[in-house]
């Protein structure tokens, strides 16, 4: 506790030297959430990072997150320096789906508009017609059905299913899922639904569609928590990563929040609502990297370059 005490205080001195600005995931530890908030920086969702990032007048980008993340930090800003706390932090996602892979998909599918999720390396990005993330994923398939588009879609199988379900879109999914909304089990949310008898269930769609089936309020991690804030209700049972509730009960502080069960039993729990690559954005590696500017993120100028179509597609929709 006096140690991190000491990091929070060197880290704003050297934010402020560096002229960085701390960009931090809904899901990263509290203490660096908090941090972001002290020194003008950003708590958000990656759709809301990308663009803060962009438009923040600073020297240095100093991503909290997972590797993604900062790619495409680094692809849109290329005059700002881009550091993570840790360039080890990646995602179940972007590793279900390597680029040769994908690229042979979307070739055996030449007639099918390409939709990535964000949550995805800089070369798959580059390989897609679309990038988007999951605040604005419905909006867009909408968009793409309205014009009669036959859809390729990765790597969130349940998300990617979610969203087939909800629009009867033309969809073919890639096979990957999060590690820690996959553990989210309809089994023991019946359970606690009976525990909480008035509770409401928030859920992210990356979760199983059976515990989406269960679910209130479906939707991104911004959406959640507007949700908690919105409904009068009092207490809410939350699908998703447990990093959530910081920003979550301090925008409803009335509210009660529960994290929604995963896996029956500790032994099989592997996540446990907490995702382990955003686990490693700690103050000490964040402490480090800022002053020593290591872990740079920089993403090559073509790869760039063919990355920032879709992605540049996703903030035009977006605004
Ligand atoms: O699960 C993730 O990594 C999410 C929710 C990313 C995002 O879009 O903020
Ligand atoms: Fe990837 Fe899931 Fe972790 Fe998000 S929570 S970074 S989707 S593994």
């Amino acid at each position: 506790q006096a140690q991190d005490q000491v990091y929070r205080h060197a880290i704003k001195g050297l934010l402020k030297e560096r002229k960085a600005t701390l960009v931090a995931h809904y899901y990263t530890d509290p203490a660096i959430q908090a941090l972001a908030e002290e020194t003008n920086g950003i708590v958000a969702d990656s759709l809301e990072m990308a663009r803060f990032g962009r438009d923040c007048d600073a020297d240095v980008l100093m991503v909290a997150g997972v590797r993604f993340m900062g790619e495409t930090a680094s692809i849109l800003s290329p005059d700002k320096t881009v550091l993570m706390p840790t360039t080890e932090a990646t995602c179940s996602l972007d590793i279900a789906c390597p680029i040769d892979e994908f690229s042979a998909f979307c070739d055996q599918h030449p007639d099918r508009v390409v939709v990535v999720y964000a949550n995805t390396s800089a070369a798959v990005k580059a390989r897609a017609d679309w990038v988007v993330t999951s605040s604005i994923a419905l909006d867009v398939i909408e968009h793409l059905q309205d014009q009669g588009k036959k859809i390729l879609w990765a790597p969130d199988r349940h998300l990617g299913h979610y969203i087939q379900h909800k629009t009867g879109a033309d969809m073919i999914l890639w096979d990957a899922a999060c590690i820690v909304h996959e553990e989210f089990k309809a089994k023991g949310l019946m359970d606690m639904k009976t525990l909480y008898p008035d509770a409401k269930v928030l859920a992210h769609p990356e979760s199983p569609a059976s515990v989406l089936a269960m679910a209130d309020v479906i939707g991104s991690t911004s959406q959640l928590i507007n949700a908690a804030v919105e409904l009068p209700d009092k207490t809410f049972i939350v699908a998703t990563d447990q990093g959530i509730f910081y920003k979550m009960q301090q925008q409803a502080p009335d509210k009660t929040l529960i994290v929604a069960p995963t896996a029956g039993n500790d032994a099989s729990c592997r996540s446990c609502a907490s995702c382990p690559w955003m686990g490693m954005n700690s103050l000490q590696a964040l402490y480090e990297s800022l002053r020593d500017g290591s872990n740079r993120i920089q993403v090559e100028r073509d790869l760039a370059a063919q990355a920032m179509v879709p992605l540049q597609r996703m903030l035009d929709f977006s605004r």
